[in-house]
């Protein structure tokens, strides 16, 4: 039993360690960063749209968002203050399907939010199965304080681009800084090479 127990505790943090992008901490329970207070908006008021550089704008009521194709999502979070979380668990509408619906050649998207929060991305960040709208977290509808009724979430970037409260995502030809990104933080973000600020 002995050896069994050096080998698995040998084994694990090595493991959890090649999952943590330079710079990054394990954190228990699940911190909430929010730049300010937090919106309520009941389902029933709820409504995602896609418009900007697109065909035709398009909008889904929740019972017609809740209507598409969902999947389960299990992945790790890395904030830019530097925690990070294993095995996150959530439940989501993969950008591909909304997308899918529509015509657009834009190379970038701007994510708004209820509060006014905004953060950009490239398109090739939020298709290919790397983002999804997430409505459910550990099992339960996703928790106010943590982005419900709906938020962004693109787990390999820094968890400023998973927008909280999302209401639309607009299509741009341009990179647009979002909230955090005109104040410093790095365009686009990834944790793997450290693009926490500008110049990073
Ligand atoms: N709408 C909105 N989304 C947001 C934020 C915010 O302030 N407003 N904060 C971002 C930042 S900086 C982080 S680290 C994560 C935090 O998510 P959490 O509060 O669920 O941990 O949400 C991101 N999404
Ligand atoms: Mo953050």
């Amino acid at each position: 039993m002995p050896s069994i127990t050096r080998g698995f505790r040998r084994r694990e943090p090595g493991g959890d360690e090649s999952r943590l992008p330079p710079g990054q901490h394990l954190v228990a329970g699940f911190p909430v960063l929010s730049a300010g207070p937090t919106p309520h908006t009941p389902t029933e008021a709820w409504s995602f749209t896609l418009d900007g550089e697109i065909d035709e704008a398009r909008r889904w009521t929740w019972d017609e968002f809740r209507a598409l194709p969902a999947e389960p999502v299990r992945c790790d979070i890395h904030c830019v203050t530097s925690w990070s979380k294993l095995d996150t668990e959530w439940e989501g509408v993969s950008l591909d399907t909304l997308l899918d619906e529509v015509e657009t050649e834009a190379p970038y998207i701007t994510a708004w939010c209820d509060g006014g929060y905004t953060t950009n991305l490239p398109i090739e960040d939020i298709t290919d199965g790397r983002a999804w709208l997430a409505y459910a977290y550990d099992g339960r509808p996703l928790e106010p304080e943590h982005g419900g009724p709906v938020r962004l979430l693109v787990p390999h970037l820094y968890l400023w681009k998973s927008a909280k409260w999302v209401r639309g995502i607009t299509l741009r030809p341009d990179d647009e800084p979002g909230f955090w990104e005109s104040l410093g933080y790095h365009q686009r973000g990834d944790p793997w090479q450290e693009q926490r600020y500008w110049g990073d």
